[in-house]
């Protein structure tokens, strides 16, 4: 492996951001299209509370997070306390309400490894699964959110690799390449990485927001809006942080050693998690660690197979970046 490789200068690489900043532009999903998804959550809001008064819905994940693309379907958590139902019996009597309105395919999908209930609303085209008490993804996103705001940077970046990822076919958890959540993840850690920094490390702050879900604290500083500018020392520009981020994951990145940590804000080593060796499924070849669940590696689903994926596509993607004179065409040629 290359480890060695230097990342020479390329002179014109500033001005790659224009085409970069326009595939950005053209992923955001329009204000009707956010409009809709306010629309849908309110009928099923007005349905789930005929039934339980007391439940709430949130969204989450990329619909809730800034991190979602124009056309993505969204995510919703029923918070429900019902003592005497278990989830899957709350996931069956919820797609009984949902059924019984004007939206389609309803499904309940009671076996997945996140019951959910799935659905389409025709009115708004917009699709949704609802997913139950996953209260720790709602306070993810708003972590997630909660770094958006604090440097431009960050939600362009995110767009670009999460649409990379998308057309080089390496966003697919179910074969072994990594979620949209994680790839998120990864460009906070990145940005936090930069010199000068382009991202603080929220949850090494003092603590503005704190809840516990699952027995899990979750606690951060979330006033992004008091850090002022807080990475305008650092003048990298677009194009030249999509390139550093693959620069990074290819010929930076000490896989066999590191964890990523957004919640340090920097990395800590395999052996302190104990993530050195393959226990059941999760064989820890790229490590990714979760901001609040800090047992959980988001890479675990990586195998044999698809870390040479994915860091062969690291490669070639910082090669483009470096040598292509023309890079945005062949970066996301379909695989
Ligand atoms: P897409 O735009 O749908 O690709 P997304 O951000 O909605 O991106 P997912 O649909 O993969 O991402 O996940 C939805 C949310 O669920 C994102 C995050 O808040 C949470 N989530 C996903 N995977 C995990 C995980 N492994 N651990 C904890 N939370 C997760
Ligand atoms: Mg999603």
């Amino acid at each position: 492996r290359s480890y060695k490789r230097q990342m020479m200068c390329r002179r014109d690489i500033d001005n790659l951001s224009v085409p970069f900043l326009a595939i950005y532009e053209s992923l955001i999903p329009p204000q009707e299209e956010k409009l809709k998804q306010k629309q849908l959550l309110a009928l099923l809001e007005k349905l789930v509370c005929k039934e339980w008064p007391m439940a709430r819905l949130y969204l989450y994940g990329s619909c809730a997070n800034s991190f979602g693309v124009s056309k993505s379907d969204i995510d919703v958590c029923l918070a429900i306390q019902e003592a005497d139902m278990d989830k899957s019996k709350i996931i069956m009597k919820l797609a009984d309400i949902l059924q019984s309105d004007n939206l389609q395919n309803v499904q309940a999908l009671t076996r997945a490894r996140v019951p959910i209930v799935k659905l389409m609303d025709p009115v708004t085209g917009i699709s949704c699964d609802i997913c139950i008490n996953n209260l720790l993804a709602v306070v993810n996103t708003k972590l997630l959110r909660d770094y958006a705001h604090i440097d431009a940077r960050l939600r362009q970046l995110a767009f670009i690799i999460k649409h990379w990822a998308k057309s080089r076919g390496v966003n697919e958890t179910y074969h072994g390449t990594l979620s949209s959540y994680a790839y998120v993840l990864m460009c906070i850690h990145f940005l936090q990485q930069r010199q000068p920094a382009i991202l603080p490390c929220l949850q090494g702050m003092k603590t503005t927001y704190s809840v516990t879900v699952d027995n899990v604290d979750c606690a951060f500083f979330d006033q992004v809006e008091k850090l002022g500018e807080f990475g305008r020392h650092n003048k990298e520009s677009i194009a030249h942080l999509v390139w550093g981020f693959f620069y990074y994951w290819a010929y930076c990145h000490d896989y066999a050693n590191s964890v990523i940590s957004v919640r340090t804000g920097s990395t800590i080593s395999k052996r302190d998690k104990d993530w050195t060796r393959r226990v059941g499924n999760d064989r820890h070849l790229i490590c990714i660690e979760d901001p609040f669940e800090t047992s959980h590696d988001l890479g675990r689903v990586v195998d044999k197979h698809s870390i040479k994926v994915l860091r062969e596509e690291f490669e070639r993607a910082a090669d483009i970046m470096q040598f292509d004179p023309n890079p945005c065409n062949k970066l996301f040629e379909p695989y």
